[in-house]
């Protein structure tokens, strides 16, 4: 049996905080040196988590390493395993004492610990069957998170410096790894779609990015046959880097600015890819991205589609509810969700069984950036459906309790 406590709830900041209790049902002493410990997690960022801290422990020496995975699992791309080199052993009927330990990455970036397969809001120490606990490297606590599919998905988001009738067009961008696996930096491109008024030649030039402004490669492409919104985009790619962009990561700002050869004033009223959004960037799906010269996120301008929406964008496509179970089939007497995507909206989960009958009810009157909700199974068994609402959204999952 194994038992945890977190740090309390605070699930977006620099660290995670497994507090940890060996505890031994069984009547035979167990030696430290054969048990190992994991701890599932999806790590955000491009650092990797391999900053530990040991704040106490009463067994003596803990050690801990950061395995990635090779395939992305549910609620992890890898885990922190436990080791216990000091000698002694797990007394029977007994415990090990308190653990407590710290995980951070190197750049000390914040993590979400609200999709994290082990992660749980236990403020005391209470059976968590998400982490796993094991003999001579044989499992005999918890049950492993099942592997799921490789995702490749990005999102691109966008500000912009200046009003709709300006001398030069500056524009900052991010685009962001939504998927689960990472992907080859020099295979992505991104392109930004425009009007070059009055058919001057424009030119681009990229005043920062966070990654290095001289990775990043700027031209401008005229189309052969211009759309209403564009004649012509911005292309941004970065062959020369060797760097994978890890799975819910950024590749940071890339702040790019265009002007007319002669200096002329630019009309972005009629450019496909224009938001008017100032400050923070926000996701616009009018610029496109592209791996291996695939489209992978955004829309194409088309003449039709072009047509239908002329002029500036108001509302640009605003990510909607998203909903993930953590750990499907459910173990353990309440079921872990995430969901995203709909920030200070009121949220209904409802999980019903197969006749119908309603098992469980939660409601939050406004979601933050990343809801993490447990619902309590009672003794229902077997094919269970859960709803989740919003105001103008609903999305049903189904799930088994074995
Ligand atoms: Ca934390
Ligand atoms: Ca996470
Ligand atoms: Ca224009």
């Amino acid at each position: 049996m194994l038992h945890l406590d977190v740090d309390n709830g605070q699930t977006q900041d620099q660290i995670i905080k497994p507090f940890l209790k060996l505890s031994n049902a069984g009547g035979q002493a167990i030696p430290y040196g054969e048990l190992t410990v994991r701890y599932w997690f999806t790590s955000e960022g491009n650092a990797p988590p391999t900053d530990f801290q040991v704040y106490y422990a009463q067994l003596g020496a803990v050690s801990m390493k950061y395995v990635p995975l090779a395939q992305p699992r549910q609620g992890a791309f890898g885990y922190v395993e436990y080791s216990f080199p000091g000698g002694g052993s797990l007394p029977a009927n007994g415990n090990s004492g308190p653990i407590e330990t710290g995980i951070l990455k190197s750049d000390r970036s914040n993590f979400n610990e609200t999709d994290d397969y082990s992660y749980q809001l236990n403020r005391s120490y209470l059976a968590n069957a998400r982490i796993t606990a094991y003999r001579n490297g044989v499992i005999f606590w918890g049950q492993e998170p099942a592997a799921v599919a490789p995702q490749t998905a990005v999102q691109v988001y966008a500000a912009t410096k200046d009003a709709a009738i300006t001398s030069q067009i500056q524009t900052r961008l991010e685009l962001r790894n939504t998927g689960n696996v990472s992907v080859p930096v020099s295979s992505l491109k991104l392109r930004y779609y425009f009007t070059s008024d009055n058919g001057q030649p424009t030119n681009v030039f990229v005043d920062y990015a966070d990654m290095g402004a001289s990775m990043v490669r700027a031209q401008v492409v005229r189309l052969s046959s211009p759309v209403n919104g564009a004649d012509s985009y911005v292309e941004l790619s970065f062959p020369e880097s060797t760097r994978r962009l890890s799975p819910l990561s950024s590749l940071g700002f890339i702040d790019f600015r265009l002007v007319r050869s002669d200096f002329g004033l630019l009309n972005q009223n009629n450019d496909y890819s224009f938001a008017p959004v100032y400050g923070s960037v926000r996701l616009n799906s009018r610029i496109t991205a592209y791996l291996e010269n695939q489209l992978i996120f955004g829309m194409v301008p088309s003449d039709a589609s072009a047509r239908v929406a002329a002029g500036p964008m108001q509302e640009v496509g605003i990510a909607g509810l998203q909903v993930q179970v953590l750990g499907n089939p459910v173990v353990g007497n309440n079921v872990e969700v995430a969901i995203s995507g709909v920030a200070r909206q009121s949220l209904r989960l409802t999980l019903v069984d197969l006749q119908g009958r309603v098992i469980g009810e939660q409601r939050i009157g406004q979601a933050g950036e990343n809801e993490r909700v447990s619902i309590p199974l009672g003794t229902s068994r077997g094919h269970l459906l859960l709803k989740v609402n919003t105001d103008t959204q609903q999305q049903s999952l189904r799930l088994v309790r074995p």
